[in-house]
Parts: C-alpha cells; structure tokens; sequence
C-alpha cells in the first residue's frame, strides 16, 4: 500500500495549545460568567483525560455536586459558556501566542511538495482550528487540507474512532494509505481505533500516556539542528522526521530506478 495522506491532530500536535491557550481562555470565560472557578496547570492535566470543552465543563460540573445541582447547568448553559471560551481563544490566537510545533512547518511544506494529501481530525472546535492554521501557518493555509474534520462533526469526540473514520471517508482513502500525527493516549487510541499507523509527538502534558501500537513516539518533529528525540519506535534517518521516513515507516516500496527493458 502506498502512502497517501497524512492526517494531524491539532491541539498538542501542532502546536502546544493545551496549558497556555485553551487552558487560559477557558479560565477567563468562568471569569467574565461570573464564576470562581479556576483550572490550574494540574487541574487542567487532569481534566484533559475528558476530550472536548463542552465535554470538559459538564465532567468539571459532576465532579462539584453543588454546582450540578442548578438548572442553569443545562447544556445551552454549557454551550453559552464554551462559546465565550472560543471567542478568548481565537483572541489569544490573532495575538499570535502559540507557536507551531517543531518541524511542523516544514514537514508540512515536505508533504505538499511531495504530493501526499492532508487533512485534520480534532476535537476541537472549527473555529479554532482556521484560526490556529492562520495565524501559525499563514493566510491561505485552510486550503492545504483536504478535510478539516473538527468539533462536533462527529457526536462521539475522541478516544472514540469516529473523527478518524469521518475524515477517511471524506478523503475516500483506506486507513492502510494513511499515517495520523497525535500528541496523546485519548487520541492515538482514536486513530488506532480507526485502523490508521500513528506517530506520536509528546508533550509535557502526555509524557508518561500509554502509547502502545505507535509507529514512533518522538520528543518532536525535529528540525535541521535540533534533533527529534526518539523515545520508542522507529527513529528517522537524519535528525528531524522527513517524508522518506513517513514513507518507509509506512512499508511503502523505495522509490529506486525504472525496471530495465527486457
Ligand atoms: C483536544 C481537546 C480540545 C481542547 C479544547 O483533544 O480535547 O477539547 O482541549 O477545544 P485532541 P474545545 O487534541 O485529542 O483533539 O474547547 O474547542 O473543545
Ligand atoms: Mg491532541
């Protein structure tokens, strides 16, 4: 089977967005409703087990009894209050807080060149992914992708499959001619689930998850001068992971010379 599109993660994946954005806007949404509620670096560890912010409050609301117990807590409440989580982040993002990853612009750049197809598959929020993208990656940067399968296109958000089989479907690719990019257990258990190799770039918020089954579990992408880190798997042939990496952890054939003519 021969490699043909590259599916990312967003959120840890492409730029670390947990601690210092999502984290951050979600606190200054309790803020402006009101509440005195405040997620901590450690909290906010914690409460990332649970994949989406809609997702994320109404667990944080179970786990206070007192608060549950309001009618207010409704999910059009839920929604309000997530909605204005988005607006502090897409904000956060136009003023250029969160930086792309290591190697994710150039390898990026690599696959377009080499003429792999792209697409996305978050639990995030659409918004925030076209934000992300633009401000990290440039303007026209939404076109690169194919399919930006985002939020609640899919009712049941990660470590369920279904964000990665959507997005197979809408590029109409089997999942043995895809290679998914994830930063965490909740989501490589999703791109498993749907059947596709994953290679895994960690961060401070995941070390330590269990990232059984991956192709390569890496500090980073890597980039010229600052080496990727392997931590299991296959290791890339320079410093940094490069399409002919992808292509040989994917089982694809070298590309060698033409067969002679007999
Ligand atoms: C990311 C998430 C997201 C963000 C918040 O998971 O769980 O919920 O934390 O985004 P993954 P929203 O990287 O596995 O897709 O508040 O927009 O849901
Ligand atoms: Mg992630």
């Amino acid at each position: 089977m021969t490699l043909r599109a590259l599916i990312f993660d967003v959120d840890g994946t492409l730029a670390d967005t947990e601690r210092d954005g999502h984290r951050v806007a979600f606190n200054a949404a309790f803020r402006a409703a009101g509440l005195d509620w405040e997620w901590d670096v450690a909290t906010y560890g914690r409460l990332l087990e649970v994949a989406g912010g809609k997702e994320r409050i109404r667990h944080y609301l179970r786990e206070r009894p007192a608060d549950a117990a309001s009618p207010s807590h409704a999910d059009a409440w839920i929604a309000a209050l997530h909605e204005a989580k988005t607006r502090f982040y897409v904000e956060a993002l136009a003023a250029g807080a969160l930086p792309m990853r290591p190697g994710v612009v150039r390898l990026l750049a690599e696959a377009r060149d080499a003429g792999l197809r792209l697409a996305i598959a978050t639990t995030t929020t659409a918004e925030n992914v076209t934000a992300l993208l633009r401000q990290g990656l440039g303007e026209t940067s939404t076109s690169w992708f194919e399919v930006i399968a985002a939020g609640d296109v899919v009712p049941r958000k990660k470590p369920a499959p279904d964000v990665y089989l959507h997005a197979l479907e809408r590029l109409g690719l089997p999942a043995s001619e895809c290679l998914a990019f994830e930063d965490s257990e909740n989501g490589i258990r999703a791109s498993r689930g749907a059947g596709i190799a994953t290679v895994v770039t960690l961060n401070d918020y995941t070390r330590g998850q269990d990232f059984a089954g991956a192709v390569s579990v890496l500090e980073s992408l890597g980039e010229p001068g600052l080496p990727a880190r392997v931590l299991a798997g296959e290791s890339p042939r320079l410093d940094y992971v490069a399409v002919d990496d992808l292509r040989r952890w994917h089982g694809d054939a070298p590309a060698g010379p033409a067969p002679a003519r007999v």
